[in-house]
């Protein structure tokens, strides 16, 4: 059995979001296209509440793309993005729904960030999306959306990590890009860790 997981496709990620992914909406309509191959999708929801930690708003005198000790984890500072409940963290209008077995929302611990739909960053909670898979029968991911460098990536290497054949479907990806280049680096690390991009 194989999955598509579909990574953070929601508002704030889109162009004139509030943590805008260049390019961003553009891998809706591969999402949307590649949904009608799989038998099995799963969606992950950045899903943050207000006094997250991640967000420079939440640090007096800090702008977002400093980076902090949070809890004893580096933690680059965001801009206030995906909050529970608001606009900003619903999936793209555009982004067929009808399909998907179960979301699994992300972030929701104020005190540690969550890149990965798998784990937090410590990796001290589990979302419960390895044990859903696995009791699906699911032994190969593919994996696409936002943002390449950050939960793209981190789900993509836990995904490997926890033993799944995993697949990057790279025209389905975008990066944040806070330094340039960083996408293709993001590419680079998950194909020397055994992820097979497409
Ligand atoms: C993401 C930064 C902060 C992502 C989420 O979805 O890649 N990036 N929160
Ligand atoms: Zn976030």
């Amino acid at each position: 059995m194989k999955a598509l997981i579909l990574v953070d496709i929601q508002n704030d990620f889109l162009p004139c979001g509030a943590l805008a992914v260049p390019h961003g909406d553009e891998v809706i309509p591969v999402a949307n296209e590649y949904q009608t191959r799989f038998d099995l999708i799963v969606a992950t929801q950045d899903w943050h509440p207000a006094d997250h930690q991640s967000f420079a708003a939440n640090h007096a005198g800090k702008q977002a793309g400093d980076l902090i000790d949070l809890n004893g984890l580096p933690q680059i500072l965001w801009p206030v993005h995906c909050v529970q409940g608001t606009r900003g963290a619903e999936f793209a209008a555009a982004l067929k729904t009808e399909q998907w077995a179960k979301v699994f929302q992300k972030g929701v611990d104020p005190e540690i960030d969550s890149y990965s739909g798998f784990f937090d960053n410590g990796h001290r909670k589990d979302t419960g999306l390895a044990s859903y898979l696995r009791d699906c029968g699911v032994h190969s991911v593919h994996i696409l959306g936002l943002a390449t460098d950050y939960c793209v990536k981190f789900t993509a290497l836990d995904a490997v990590s926890l033993g799944f054949r995993t697949h990057l479907i790279l025209d389905g990806c975008r990066g944040v890009n806070l330094q340039p280049n960083d996408d293709q680096r993001a590419v680079d690390e998950m194909k020397a860790n055994g992820v097979l991009v497409m």
